[in-house]
C-alpha cells in the first residue's frame, strides 16, 4: 500500500543493508521472537502489548546497532570537527515510529505486523513519552539532533537522564493536578548504559538526605559519578546514527568506604542515595529561574560530565590543545550550561597547564550561546555564595574573567555611565549574584536569538551593552522543526498527497514544498489536501475518544492553542474572545456561524498560581458553554489534559486554525506555529517571533495577523490603560462583567476575581488592547471557512510556503556560520 514515491525511499535501505553486514531479510522475524523468548521469557502468543513493544523496539535497535557503531568508528578514524549540543532538556517524545521511519524500516515493520497479527498502533501506544523537557526549548534540542544526523553532521547531544520527566497533568474539578512521570519504571528499550565510560565530578560539598530531601553539606568535598546512557539518533535514510548521551548521577563504590568500614553502613548508603537524587527530576519551570540550589548542581553536573567526556575524546585523537576550536564546537542551549565557560577554562589552565590568554582564546572560539527569551524573570542569576560553596575554583575564574572584562570596558568608555556595572558578570548588592547570560556572551564567540525579531530585540534591549561591546558576535538563527516527525510520520495522509504531487524529495529538502504553489489553484490537488485534513481529523477524534472519552466533531472547525500556559502567551485573550462569541450566539440563534471547536492544551508551572487559575477558568468556561442549549452545538471548548509530544502529533495534523497570539515582542520564536503551518492549518497570530517570517513567506493575505506590533506595545507602556477598552468597547465590557458576575463560577463565587483584576488593573500583556482586532480577525476566519475551496487554497499556499522552517535549514546555518563543521558521511 505504499505509494511509489515511498518505495523509492527504500532504495537507500537496500543499498545500505543489501550487501552489508546485517542480513535483515529472514532474521528480523527471529529478532523479535528472540527478544520475547529470551528477554521476557514469555510465550510469543501470550505476550502483552508492552512486551511486544519492548521486543519490537529492541529488534529495531538490533538492526541499527552495527550502523550506530560504524558511525562512531568513522568519526574516530576521520577525526572531523564535532558538534556538542549541551542542553538541560531534550523533549524527545516517543521514538518507535520515528526510528522505524528514519531507518526506512516502515514497510518491513508493517509486513511483519501483518504476518504476526500485531497491531502496530496499539504497540506504539505502549511507549511512554520521554518528557525530558518543558516545551519549545527542549523540543528544539530534539529536532536539532535529528537534523544533525540527517545532514550527516558529526554531532552529539549531552543532557541529563532524569528519572522523572515533566509532570503528568490531570484535571480535577477543572484544576491542574500534577503527578510524577515515572517514565523509566519499565526498561527503556532504546538506551544503552555505558558504565565503563563513567566520569568523575568533583564538588566542594557533599550530600545528605534530610527528611527525604537532598541537602548539600558545604565544606566537605566529594566526588560524584556521571554515568552515561546513550540513545541512537537516526538520520533520515539510516546512514548516520549519532548519539544522545544522557548522564545519570551515581556514587563511586569507594565513595564512603571510610564511613562504611567504621561500621556506619546505613549512613554510607544515605549519602549515596543523596547523590543519586541529583538527576531524579526535571525542573518544571519554563519561564522563571526558580533559583533552587539543586538546579544549580544539576547544571554544573551536566557541564562537568559533558566536558570531561568530550575532552577525553578530543585528546584521544589530537595531541595539540591549540586545535581544540578546529575539532570541537560546543553549543549552549540557553544559559543553563553556561558554567561550561569557567569549566573549560579550568580544564585548559589547571589540567592542561596552558596560560590564561591561550586558554581564554580557545574557550571563546569553542563555545557558542543561544538565547531563548527576553523575559527578565527568566534570566538566570546564581548567588555568588553558591559558587563559593560548590565550585570555588570556578568562582575564581569568573572573577578573573570579570576583572579583565571591566578593564576593557572602562578603557573603551572612560565616562562612567553605569555601563560597566551593567556589563559586569557580578550583580552587586547584599547578595551578590553571577549573571549567567553575561558570562555566556563574554565567554563565547557567538550569541544568537531564535527568530529575526527576537535577535533584533536582544541586541537593542536585553543585551544591548554587550552587543555594543561585541557587535560581531550577535546573530540570528530562526528556529525550525524536523519534517520527518512533524509531517512525514505524524501526518501520513498529507505526506502522501505531497509526495504524489512533487515526489518525496521534500522529506530532506523542505524548500521543495514551494513546488506546490502552482497547485493551489488545482481543484483535484485541493480536494486531496481537504481529504487528508478530514482523515487526520477523524483519526484524532477516534484517538481522543478512545483515550479520554471526549467527543470532537470532525465537521467543526478545529481551532487550537497548545503550548505552556503563560500570561504572555495569552490563553486569556482566546478565552475572552470565546466569551464574546458565546454572548453573540446567545443573542441570536440564527447567526451565520461555522461550528467551531476550540481546543486548549498545556501545562502550568506548579508554582505559577495565575496560570493554574487560567486552566481552571478555561475548564469552567467549557463546562458552561458546552452545556448551554442556546449554543446549539455551534461552539465547543475543550481543555485536553497532559499536553505532550505524542498528543501534538495527533492534534496538529487535524487542526484548521493555529493560535499564535502572544503579546508582540515576548515570544522569542515559537515552533508549534511552524508545525501547524506545514500541516495545513491557517494561523491567527500577532506579529511576534517566527510568525512574522512565516507570514512573509506565505504573504500576509494568506495569514490572519492582528493586534499591536512589538514597537506599539513598547511605545504604549507608559500610558496604556485597560479600563479605556472596558469603557469604550461594549463586547469587552459585557465579557468581563459576565466573568465577574460568577456566571462561570456559580459554585465557586469570586474564583475568577484575580483574572478580572489582572485584566482591568494593569493588563501587562495588553489583552484588552488586542481583543477587538482579534475578534474582527476571527470573523474573517469564519467567513473564509464557509468557503471550502478558498480555505483549502490558503491552506495549500501555507503548506507550500513552510519550506524555510525545517530544522535542516536551521542546522545548516549553525553548521556553516557558527560551528564551521561539514558532513562526515559514514561509508
Ligand atoms: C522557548 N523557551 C521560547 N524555555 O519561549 C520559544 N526556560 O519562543 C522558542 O520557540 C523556544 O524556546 C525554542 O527556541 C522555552 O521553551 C524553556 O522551556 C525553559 C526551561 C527552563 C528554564 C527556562
Amino acid at each position: 500500500e505504499q505509494p511509489s514515491a515511498a518505495s523509492d525511499q527504500l532504495q537507500p535501505l537496500r543499498d545500505l543493508y543489501g550487501c552489508g553486514p546485517v542480513e535483515i531479510t529472514g532474521t528480523r522475524d527471529a529478532l523479535y521472537e528472540r527478544h520475547l523468548t529470551f528477554d521476557h521469557v514469555v510465550d510469543v502468543n501470550r505476550a502483552t502489548d508492552r512486551q511486544q513493544f519492548e521486543s519490537a523496539a529492541r529488534s529495531i535497535r538490533d538492526v541499527l546497532s552495527q550502523r550506530w557503531l560504524r558511525t562512531e568508528q568513522t568519526y574516530a578514524a576521520v577525526n572531523p570537527k564535532r558538534v556538542y549540543y549541551l542542553s538541560m532538556e531534550f523533549l524527545l517524545g516517543r521514538s518507535f515510529a520515528n526510528n522505524v521511519m528514519n531507518a526506512l524500516l516502515h514497510p518491513a515493520v508493517i509486513d511483519m505486523a501483518r504476518q504476526k497479527g500485531l497491531d502496530v498502533m496499539a504497540l506504539t501506544e505502549m511507549e511512554p513519552d520521554a518528557g525530558l523537557g518543558n516545551g519549545g526549548l527542549g523540543r528544539l534540542a530534539a529536532c536539532f539532533i535529528e537534523s544533525m544526523a540527517t545532514l550527516q553532521i558529526p554531532g552529539m547531544g549531552y543532557g541529563l537522564r532524569y528519572e522523572y520527566g515533566i509532570f503528568r497533568q490531570s484535571l480535577q474539578d477543572g484544576w491542574q493536578v500534577e503527578q510524577p512521570d515515572n517514565w523509566l519504571r519499565r526498561p527503556d528499550p532504546w538506551e544503552v548504559a555505558r558504565i565503563d565510560e563513567a566520569v568523575e565530578v568533583r564538588l566542594n560539598c557533599s550530600f545528605e538526605l534530610q527528611a527525604g530531601a537532598l541537602k548539600p553539606v558545604f565544606g566537605r568535598p566529594s566526588i560524584l559519578l556521571g554515568i552515561p546512557f546513550d540513545r541512537p539518533v537516526i538520520g533520515y535514510g539510516g546512514k548516520t546514527i549519532n548519539t544522545l548521551r544522557l548522564w545519570a548521577a551515581g556514587t563511586p563504590d569507594y565513595f564512603n568506604f571510610q564511613r562504611f568500614s567504621r561500621g556506619d553502613f546505613v549512613g554510607a548508603f544515605a549519602e549515596s542515595l543523596g547523590a543519586e537524587s541529583l538527576t531524579r527530576v526535571l525542573y518544571p519551570d519554563d519561564s522563571t529561574s526558580m533559583g533552587q540550589g539543586l538546579r544549580f548542581l544539576q547544571e554544573y553536573f551536566l557541564v562537568a560530565c559533558a566536558l570531561s567526556d568530550l575532552i577525553r575524546r578530543f585528546r584521544s585523537g589530537n595531541s595539540d590543545w591549540n586545535v581544540l576550536p578546529e575539532k570541537v564546537a560546543i553549543q549552549l542551549n540557553d544559559t543553563h550550561p553556561a558554567l561550561a565557560v569557567p569549566e573549560l577554562m579550568r580544564i585548559l589552565v589547571d589540567d592542561a597547564g596552558l596560560g590564561w590568554d591561550r586558554a581564554w582564546d580557545l574557550t571563546q572560539r569553542t563555545l557558542a550561546y543561544t538565547n531563548h527569551t527576553l523575559l527578565p524573570e527568566a534570566l538566570e542569576k546564581w548567588p555568588l555564595a553558591w559558587f563559593e560553596a560548590v565550585v570555588p575554583r570556578h568562582l575564581d575564574i569568573i572573577l578573573e574573567i570579570n576583572r579583565r572584562l571591566l578593564g576593557v570596558v572602562r578603557s573603551r568608555w572612560p565616562v562612567n555611565d553605569g555601563r560597566a556595572e551593567r556589563i559586569s558578570l557580578v550583580e552587586e548588592g547584599e547578595h551578590r549574584k553571577i549573571r549567567m547570560a553575561n558570562l555566556a556572551v563574554v565567554g563565547s564567540h557567538s550569541t544568537n536569538g531564535v527568530a529575526a525579531i527576537h535577535s533584533r530585540l536582544l541586541r537593542s534591549t536585553t543585551l544591548r551593552d554587550l552587543a555594543e561591546l561585541y557587535p560581531d558576535r550577535f546573530n540570528n538563527k530562526t528556529n525550525g522543526v524536523t519534517p520527518r516527525r512533524w509531517l512525514l510520520t505524524c501526518n501520513p495522509g498529507l505526506a502522501r498527497v505531497i509526495s504524489e504531487a512533487i515526489g518525496a524529495g521534500w522529506v530532506t529538502d523542505l524548500r521543495q514544498l514551494g513546488r506546490l504553489k502552482p497547485l493551489a489553484g488545482d481543484p483535484s490537488f485541493l480536494d486531496a489536501v481537504f481529504k487528508a485534513k478530514r482523515e487526520a481529523k477523524v483519526r484524532f477524534a477516534n484517538w481522543l475518544k478512545s483515550t479520554t472519552g471526549e467527543h470532537v466533531d470532525p465537521d467543526t472547525m478545529l481551532d487550537c492553542q497548545i503550548k505552556r500556559i503563560h500570561e504572555y502567551k495569552r490563553q486569556l485573550l482566546n478565552a475572552l474572545h470565546i466569551v464574546v462569541l458565546y454572548n453573540r450566539l446567545r443573542d441570536s440563534r440564527n447567526m451565520e456561524f461555522p461550528p467551531r471547536t476550540f481546543i486548549f492544551a498545556g501545562k502550568a508551572a506548579p508554582a505559577y498560581t495565575l496560570a493554574k487559575l487560567i486552566i481552571k477558568f478555561i475548564n469552567n468556561l467549557a463546562g458552561t458553554v458546552n452545556a448551554d442549549p442556546a449554543v446549539g452545538g455551534r461552539l465547543k471548548v475543550l481543555f485536553l489534559p497532559d499536553y505532550r509530544v505524542s498528543l501534538a502529533e495527533y492534534l496538529i495534523p487535524a487542526s484548521d486554525v493555529s493560535e499564535q497570539i502572544s503579546t508582540a515582542g515576548y515570544e522569542a520564536s515559537g515552533t508549534s506555529n511552524m508545525k501547524f503551518m506545514m500541516n495545513g492549518a491557517l494561523t491567527v497570530g500577532t506579529r511576534d517571533g517566527a510568525t512574522i517570517e512565516m507570514a512573509e513567506e506565505a504573504g500576509e493575505e494568506n495569514f490572519f495577523l492582528f493586534g499591536l506590533s512589538a514597537g506599539e506595545v513598547a511605545d504604549s507602556r507608559g500610558w496604556y490603560d485597560p479600563r479605556w477598552h472596558y469603557a469604550h468597547e461594549p463586547e469587552t465590557k459585557r465579557a468581563l462583567d459576565l466573568i465577574a458576575s460568577d456566571y462561570f463560577s456559580r459554585n465557586e463565587p469570586g474564583a475568577f476575581r484575580p483574572i478580572c483584576d489582572v485584566l482591568l488593573k494593569r493588563d501587562f500583556y495588553m489583552h484588552l488592547a488586542d481583543l477587538k482586532s482579534y475578534g474582527e480577525t476571527h470573523e474573517k476566519v469564519g467567513r473564509l471557512y464557509a468557503d471550502q475551496k478558498g480555505w483549502a487554497a490558503k491552506a495549500a499556499i501555507n503548506i507550500a510556503s513552510s519550506g524555510n522552517f525545517s530544522s535542516d535549514r536551521t542546522i545548516n546555518e549553525y553548521a556553516g556560520q557558527i560551528w564551521r563543521v561539514t558532513p562526515c558521511p559514514v561509508p
